[in-house]
């Protein structure tokens, strides 16, 4: 059969497995900086796939003008565009999706605001957190702390040896997260995580575009085909 003759094939993919494979890679989370956006933008270029926005303690409305600009950047970039916690402001800035802790509001009542094309993620500390968030209907796993931060106060710490147990016992992709850099993140990595949720190594680094690339060719070399 030539080329031309042969019928078209359709290749159907649900909005859900195209945004799972998305949440791969570097995952930046924003920290508090005056000179965020420039810092965000310098780490966009680096290669950052997912921007978490995560503003504690500020305003609403500044966080609606705030989260908005960042929110252009990440579409500049082709980066996904999560806010942390918060669903009303998720809804009102109509970001790819939220990130919620274990003691915000749950996946269920984030699916029924946000609809169901959007990404849920959920914060989890052990193999029974994270088979609630997948059986909740979470889209991917926050899975922390890996390491001593500064960054948050943490109350668990499963590191890379947690991650390894309970990776083949979860199907949705994993973010690692705490204290990661690009100097520990092969290690991550080489657990399992399918991306590393970073705040102060990119953020506080002297060039966050050179942080952000290091992480990024780590992902490239260690986990080719995600
Ligand atoms: N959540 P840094 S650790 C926001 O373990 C957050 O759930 C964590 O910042 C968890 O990359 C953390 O600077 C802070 O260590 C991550």
């Amino acid at each position: 059969m030539s080329e031309k003759s042969m019928p078209l094939r359709l290749v159907i993919t649900t909005p859900k497995t195209i945004r799972n494979r998305s949440i791969a890679g570097v995952y930046l989370i924003t920290d508090q900086q005056d000179d965020l956006l420039k810092r965000v933008a310098q780490a966009l270029r680096g290669g950052v796939t997912v921007l978490q926005y995560r503003a504690k303690d500020k305003p609403y409305e500044f966080c609606l003008e705030e989260g908005s600009q960042l929110k252009q950047l990440c579409s500049r970039f082709g980066s996904l565009f999560i806010v942390n916690d918060d669903l009303r402001l998720a809804h009102a800035l109509d970001a790819d999706g939220v990130h919620l802790g274990q003691e915000d509001s749950s996946p269920q009542q984030a699916r029924e605001l946000l609809g169901p094309d959007k990404i849920i993620g959920v914060s989890t500390h052990n193999l029974d957190e994270a088979l609630k968030a997948e059986s909740d209907g979470a889209d991917y796993l926050g899975f922390g702390a890996m390491y001593p931060t500064d960054s948050k106060s943490i109350t668990h710490m499963p590191g890379t040896s947690g991650l390894a147990a309970i990776r083949d016992r979860v199907k949705l992709p994993i973010v690692a997260i705490g204290g990661i850099s690009p100097a520990n993140a092969c290690r991550v990595i080489e657990a399992g995580a399918d991306a590393v949720a970073v705040i102060s190594s990119v953020l506080a680094a002297p060039r966050p575009e050179v942080a952000a690339t290091e992480l990024r060719l780590l992902f490239n070399r260690l986990a080719p085909y995600p």
